[in-house]
């Protein structure tokens, strides 16, 4: 039989007897059996002898990081179409899969279909033979030349009890053409573990060892698994999922004019729930009525729904390239949180205007200050609101019709009539 998914010009890179060999060979074998062009199979290795197999391959293949080949694999398979005729193959240690784990149990669990081989010769072949989680009591290693093992996790029952769709574990010296075959043509989320052998470290550390013998003496089963309702019905759908939490950029057309020439930063400052962040939407909603670019960058701690709420407001004929400002023209503060969040930039020297609540405790700095009743006259929650009312009418940046306009398309507007703003403005 002629190579396909093997080169024929460099022999396999393996020491003699590896049975990483019998793998790769069985694995051309099996492929070959199922009619794979080779472009329609993807390899991903992974860090370890079993993966320098990579520049034998003639079919697309991918380097993982130690362990983290699953992880890929995952990521190509749930990218490719449902219908799609590519077959996604990972080829893993018991070092690996040691390392990724986790890795293994959530491919395992979701369902992604790809088959990985797990090439289980008990050791770290690449790095000088140390055990893995995968050592069975009674396998030595040159770092445990008289093992008294905890025993082996069971790969094989971890990818099952995971939700695995095909688990099984094979013997991997001879002909295990057929066993990989009815592995690659499972849909669904398949592992293989083949049993084998590193004749460099393995046998060396353990004379005349036998490998069957081995598997018989640590009590190894030769197991296959089938999850049938994962096979038919349960293959992940991934469209219509959202591939980015960024919202697409806002278009509203210009429906007003506007005076202000310069670009003004402006920053609101104020607590969660108090509605800071659709105060500085309705500014920048207002902005964009008037045909101007708008920037809004927002602020809060990792705990979104405590503490400050703050959003930088930038409003510019021209396109704005960078969106925060360390020294904003304008600063509206509703709140003890927000104050606090806007101190460096009441002390760092810039003159900026500010508008501040009445309860709020003036700090020293060079800034304007205003003071204005806000949360008095409109509540808690709308006070950042009055605040941009204020500010608008006050600087006259924008018309008072494309404020009214923007006010309109608030989701205050059904309940707040606007003159609750307005009536606060003379
Ligand atoms: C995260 C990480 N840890 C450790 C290593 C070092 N390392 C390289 S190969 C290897 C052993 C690989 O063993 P296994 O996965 O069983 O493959 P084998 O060599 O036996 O085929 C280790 C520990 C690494 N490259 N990356
Ligand atoms: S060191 Fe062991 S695992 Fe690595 S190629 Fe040689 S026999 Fe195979
Ligand atoms: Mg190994």
């Amino acid at each position: 039989m002629s190579k396909q998914f093997l080169t024929d010009s460099k022999a396999l890179p393996f020491c003699k007897g590896c049975g990483h060999t019998g793998v790769a060979q069985n694995t051309e074998r099996a492929l070959q059996q199922l009619g794979y062009d080779p472009l329609d199979v993807i390899f991903v290795t992974d860090i370890g002898c079993h993966g320098i197999i990579d520049k034998n391959l003639v079919s697309h293949t991918v380097h993982g990081l130690h362990g983290r080949s699953v992880a890929i694999a995952g990521g190509i398979a749930a990218g490719l179409p449902k219908d799609s005729n590519k077959k996604v193959i990972v080829f893993i240690g018991d070092g690996g899969a040691t390392i990724g784990m986790q890795h293994l149990m959530i491919a395992a669990h979701h369902n992604f279909s790809m088959t990985v081989i797990v090439h289980n010769n008990m050791l770290y072949g690449m790095t000088g033979g140390q055990p893995s989680e995968f050592t069975p009591e009674g396998f030595n290693t040159p770092t445990t030349p008289h093992r008294s093992s905890a025993g082996a996790i069971d790969i094989c029952k971890v990818a099952e009890a995971a939700g695995a769709a095909y688990v099984s574990r094979i013997f991997g010296i001879g002909n295990f053409t057929a066993e990989l075959a009815e592995a690659f043509s499972q849909p669904g989320f398949s592992l293989v573990e083949v049993m084998e052998l590193c004749t460099s470290y393995g046998l060396k550390s353990n004379p005349g060892m036998k490998l069957k013998n081995l598997i018989e003496e640590a009590e190894i089963e030769f197991i296959k698994y089938t999850n049938e309702t994962k096979k038919s019905s349960e293959l992940p759908d991934y469209e219509g999922h959202r591939l980015s939490l960024i919202t697409d950029q806002l278009v509203i057309p210009q429906e007003y004019t506007a005076d202000s020439t310069h670009k003004i930063s402006i920053l609101l400052a104020g607590s969660a729930g108090e509605g800071t962040q659709s105060a500085a939407e309705f500014l920048a909603r207002t902005a964009m009525l008037s045909g101007l670019h708008v920037t809004r960058k927002s602020h809060v701690p990792v705990t979104v729904g405590v503490g400050f709420s703050a959003s930088e407001v930038i409003i510019s004929k021209e396109p704005i390239y960078y969106t925060g400002s360390s020294k904003p023209d304008y600063i509206l503060i509703t709140s003890k949180d927000g104050l606090e969040y806007a101190m460096p930039r009441l002390t760092n020297g810039y003159k900026s205007i500010v508008y501040m609540d009445a309860t709020l405790q003036t700090p020293e700095t060079a800034s304007e200050i205003h003071i204005i009743p806000m949360r008095e006259k409109v509540g808690a929650r709308n006070a950042a609101l009055l605040s941009v009312f204020k500010l608008v009418t006050d600087s006259r940046m924008l018309s008072m019709e494309s404020m009214i306009s923007a006010y309109s398309q608030h989701k205050l507007a059904a309940k707040l009539p606007i003159d609750t703003f307005l009536d606060q403005l003379t």
